[in-house]
This record gives C-alpha cells, structure tokens and sequence, in this order.
C-alpha cells in the first residue's frame, strides 16, 4: 500500500518548522505530540491522509504501507525538519518510543560490511522477522524511513502477511508452533517492551488472525530447537516467502509496519558494498510504535 503526499500538503509541511520533540522516558512526550499534531492537521488534507495511512496499516487485509514523503525530502533534506515531519505522521498512527535507552528516537540502520550479514546493518539476505522478537510486549509498529537506497541496487523490502501464511500450514505444524518450544536472542536493557520471553510459542493461542505470530526466521540458524519444532518453523518461514511482496524504498519513503499483522525483512544489498564509501552507503532510520492500551481495534 503506497500513499501519495498531494503537492498542496507537501507546500504546507514544508512551511512548517516543527520544534524539536521531547522524551518522557522513553516515548516522545504529550507536550510534543499536541504540538505537532496544532502544526500538521492545520495543513489541506493532512487528516484524510493520517486516515488513509491508519486504514491501510488496521483495516481488513492490511498491515503494512509506504508514505512518500520523497518530495519532502528533497525540499528539505533528510535532517531535523524532515524527521520531525516523520514523526508527527508516526504520531498519528501510535506513539512513537525508544526501546533502547542509549540510543535517540530514531536509530540508524545503516550498513556494516563486517557484520553478522543477516542481522540488521549486515549486508546479506535480512530473513522475515518481527522486530524484538523476543519481548514480552513487542512494539505494535516498526518503521523505516529511507534516507538512502542501496546505491548498488540491491536491498528490496520483503513484507508478508504472518496469519495468511499460518492458516496454510497443516494442523499438526500449527500445533507445534504454539508449544513455548522456541527461543531467539539476547535481551538487556530495553525499555518499554516488557519482559524477556524465553521460550516463547510463535502462536500465541488467540484466535486465528489474531494477536502475533512471534517469529523470526533466523531462528532456524542462530538458535539450537527440537527436530519437530525446528521443521514446523521451517514451514512457517517457506509460506512466508510464498506469501511476501517486495519492493524498493526509494528516498524519503517511510515503510510503517504492524507487527501484529505483517512480518518485515530485506533482500541482500548488492554485492561489492566494501568499494561503496560509508557515506554512501544504504541508510534507513527505524522508530518504533506503541498502541496504548485501551485504544480499541488501531493495533
Ligand atoms: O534493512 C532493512 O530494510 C530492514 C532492517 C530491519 O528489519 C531491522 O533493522 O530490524
Ligand atoms: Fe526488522
């Protein structure tokens, strides 16, 4: 789902200069929220694209949309002007917050050639995941903002829907996706997203279509699991590729995804990223989205 900016918005948003946000602890204060909000929605046909980009990420068969904020950055650049705006459009769909307390609101994903290559930065195959995995209480939405595509050409996007793909496994792999049999990572210091979940099931018992499917496929080669666990996950990671989209950010496009719906990953960058230099290279800002409680069917 890709949603354009009209040119008269994208006139509006570039007049603004939005102050710089606040934290109160680790999502972005009320104070900033209300005042972004008095800024953008005063802008022609702000509201009816906030409700676009929130129907497309909560209504039925969605989950995941690109908001082209190209123009803006080109106008603006990629700086603080430009994030600000990022926000505020974040700020419409949940409230953006840091998991990570060292780190500013929006972290760098940007390339290492020394890397782990499928692990975020690394320059390999990103297979599908959700992101903190691992967590109790996973952000609702993870987002990407592009600054810079693979200058090479490599690095598309690959989305897929995680309850279509489950409800096309047999019921006996079914079942054993949803034993605590499974287990990823490390988990220290995050804020905001619950406990460490270890072992965790991939499905959570809810009803089909319901709540997340608690996967990532780098389990199968970064964490030792039972045969039969192993082999059902495998199946899940197979229908997920059957299942997936695929496209390239372009810069400025901001990637939102709901994590209760849709499992997010990348194609590998192109090879000879070591004769790119760094400043060059792909860069994509990620932010995460709560959903507070109590705020209905918008997770
Ligand atoms: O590089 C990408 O496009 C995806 C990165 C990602 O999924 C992550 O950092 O969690
Ligand atoms: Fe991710």
């Amino acid at each position: 789902m890709f949603i354009d900016i009209s040119s008269d918005l994208e006139a509006a948003l570039t007049d603004l200069s939005l102050p710089a946000w606040h934290l109160d602890g680790s999502f972005l204060a009320p104070t900033t929220i209300e005042r972004y909000r008095t800024e953008v929605r005063a802008a022609p046909r702000f509201t009816e694209t906030a409700t676009t980009l929130r129907n497309a990420l909560t209504g039925d068969g969605g989950g995941y949309a690109v908001l082209r904020l190209g123009n803006l950055a080109k106008t603006l650049g990629t700086g603080d002007q430009f994030r600000r705006l990022a926000t505020a459009f974040a700020a419409e769909v949940a409230v953006p917050f840091s998991p990570f307390p060292r780190w500013p609101l929006w972290k760098d994903v940007g390339v290492k050639v020394d890397k782990d290559p499928g692990k975020s930065s690394g320059i390999g195959y990103n297979a599908f995941h959700m992101d903190l995995v691992n967590a109790t209480l996973p952000p609702d939405y993870t987002t990407l903002l592009c600054v810079r595509p693979d200058p090479l050409g490599g690095g598309l996007s690959i989305l897929s829907d995680a309850h279509a793909a489950v409800a096309r496994l047999p019921e006996d792999s079914r079942a054993l996706l949803a034993e605590s049999s499974y287990h990823y990572g490390n988990f220290f210091d995050l804020f905001s997203v619950g406990e460490e979940y270890k072992p965790f099931p991939i499905l959570n018992g809810s009803g089909p279509g319901e709540g997340f499917v608690r996967f990532t496929a780098k389990m199968l080669e970064r964490s030792q699991l039972g045969q039969a666990h192993a082999a059902a996950a495998r199946e899940l990671a197979e229908e997920l590729v059957r299942g997936q989209v695929s496209f390239m950010l372009q810069p400025g496009d901001y990637l939102i995804v709901a994590q209760r719906r849709f499992l997010h990953g990348r194609e590998a960058l192109h090879s000879g990223q070591e004769t790119v230099p760094a400043a060059d290279r792909r860069l994509l800002l990620q932010l995460f989205l709560r959903t507070p409680a109590g705020a209905g069917s918008a997770a």
